[in-house]
């Protein structure tokens, strides 16, 4: 059975990097788009989990009613689809957890990444180094075949520089300084951020809980299986 990830996201960086953490060959990635939906809930939870469910259940239901539709634009032949999202953000322990949950929309969805970031080091200019600690955090939601619910979190942690430096990763990669490496993480390769990133920790806990449920699948198979020998 060929297994299928639709992607609750519509974030070009972050496919970009769940796309080199997911290597399965047996296991192929598609944004919503690419899988021919596009929703955009209100993220009116009030944690990284609630927020990353409500994204997974919206396209569930999309796929969902295509498939009963029989409009997928996609072969669904030997294919188990899961849905898998991603609610993240940035907690800044000196701004009490700002930007957090709204770390996308902080200043404006659409503001260029280089001036929040210039704003955010203004509100901290007076914040001693030792007290510039932060955290990436990332809430990978799914809706596994059988319709059931997982959430896992995941986090990185660094500082918050007092400059922009580099040019990989996205969003407010460029002011995240990771004291190990001496370097933010938009200065680090995208295959040293997968290794020690939130997302690259909270998507290998999901995969590790969807094999999991394939082998307790399985297993119940089996049992099925064996109980119908002995009738
Ligand atoms: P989707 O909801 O479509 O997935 P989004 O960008 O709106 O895309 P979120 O609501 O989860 O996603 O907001 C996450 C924001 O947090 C993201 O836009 C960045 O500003 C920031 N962020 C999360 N992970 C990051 C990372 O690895 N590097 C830099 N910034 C990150």
């Amino acid at each position: 059975m060929k297994q299928l990830i639709i992607f609750a996201t519509g974030n070009k960086g972050k496919i970009r990097e769940i796309r080199d953490i997911i290597t399965d060959p047996n296991t192929e990635v598609l944004s919503m788009r690419e899988a021919g939906v596009s929703a955009d809930p209100d993220e009116n939870g009030t944690s990284f989990e609630e927020n990353a469910l409500i994204k997974a259940r919206a396209v569930y239901d999309l796929i969902r009613q295509k498939k009963e539709a029989g409009t997928l634009c996609f072969d669904t032949t030997d294919t188990q689809i899961t849905v898998m999202s991603d609610d993240s953000g940035l907690v800044i322990d000196a701004l009490g957890g700002e930007p957090g949950i709204y770390s996308a929309r902080y200043l404006g969805y659409d503001t260029d990444y280089n001036y929040k970031m210039e704003q955010i080091m203004k509100r901290m200019e007076n914040v001693p180094d030792k007290e510039r600690t932060a955290r990436f955090v990332a809430a990978v939601g799914a809706i596994f075949p059988d319709g059931s619910e997982h959430v896992v979190l995941g986090a990185m942690e660094g500082v918050i520089a007092r400059g922009i430096y580099g040019q990989n990763g996205f969003g407010y990669d460029p002011f995240f300084y990771l004291p190990e490496y001496g370097k933010t993480s938009a200065e680090i390769t995208e295959e040293e951020k997968n290794a020690i990133s939130h997302r690259g920790k909270a998507l290998r806990a999901m995969l590790a809980q969807f094999e999991a449920w394939q082998r307790s699948g399985e297993a119940a198979q089996k049992t099925a299986a064996a109980c119908g020998d002995y009738k």
